[in-house]
């Protein structure tokens, strides 16, 4: 049984920003820090290196006890057996939800990107297992940014484990959690740190920190 519940800090992994080190090494470290969520998106990659890539990393999470996401594509997911997929509104497009959900097949996890409030309540209206919400801030990925204003409401609404994303770094993120934010996904925050392990550990204890009860 997955414990998506219980997931605060989500690590997208592109190996673009990984730079001088080994995606893989980052990885480690990152869960080993305490990561709880992994995504492999990787947007220029053969579908033989991300079967490759995807099993690594799968077995990576396996071996920790970690969930195991796949970006746009529900059949790849399946293929390399990861925990779910998680898709985008252009995604949605090609493939509805409940398309994805047969092919990914039952117990997996399908998790959805939304960019304004009105997304959101749709994502939240469907049968998501976790909603992302974002950019929050700056961020290369995108050319906009939406802040924090819409959190407060997010939160109000939704029963979902919902993750904040986009620029979120040690330096804002209390401005998320002061919202509402019960959890955060990043990229550049955890491959970009000197040490990834010292990172994840230092964002989950500012999680930890703004939340009532530390088992919640
Ligand atoms: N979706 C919304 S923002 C974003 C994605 C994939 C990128 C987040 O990257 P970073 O480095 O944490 O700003
Ligand atoms: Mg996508």
């Amino acid at each position: 049984m997955h414990k998506l519940n219980n997931c605060r800090l989500y690590l997208v992994a592109t190996e673009r920003y990984a730079k001088n080190r080994l995606l893989v090494d980052i990885i480690s470290d990152a869960l080993d820090g305490g990561v709880d969520i992994l995504q492999m998106r990787e947007k220029n990659k053969s579908k033989e290196e991300l079967i490759r890539l995807g099993n690594e990393l799968s077995l990576l999470c396996r071996k920790r006890n970690k969930i195991f996401i796949v970006n746009d594509d529900p059949m790849l997911a399946k293929e390399i057996n990861a925990d779910g997929v998680h898709m985008g509104q252009e995604d949605f497009k090609k493939i509805p939800l409940q398309k994805a959900r047969n092919l990914i097949g039952r117990g997996k996890i399908i998790g959805i990107s939304t960019h304004s409030f009105e997304q959101f309540k749709s994502a939240n209206a469907s049968d998501a297992d976790y909603i992302a919400f974002g950019p929050i801030f700056d961020t290369p990925t995108k050319n906009y940014f939406l802040g924090t204003s819409q959190i407060k409401s997010i939160m109000q609404i939704t029963q979902k484990p919902v993750f904040f994303i986009g620029g979120i770094n040690l330096s804002n993120i209390d401005k998320v959690l002061s919202e509402g934010a019960k959890n955060i996904a990043l990229i550049r925050g955890i491959l970009e740190a000197r040490d990834a392990k010292k990172a994840v550990s230092a964002f989950k204890e500012r999680i930890d920190d703004s939340r009532p009860s530390k088992t919640k």
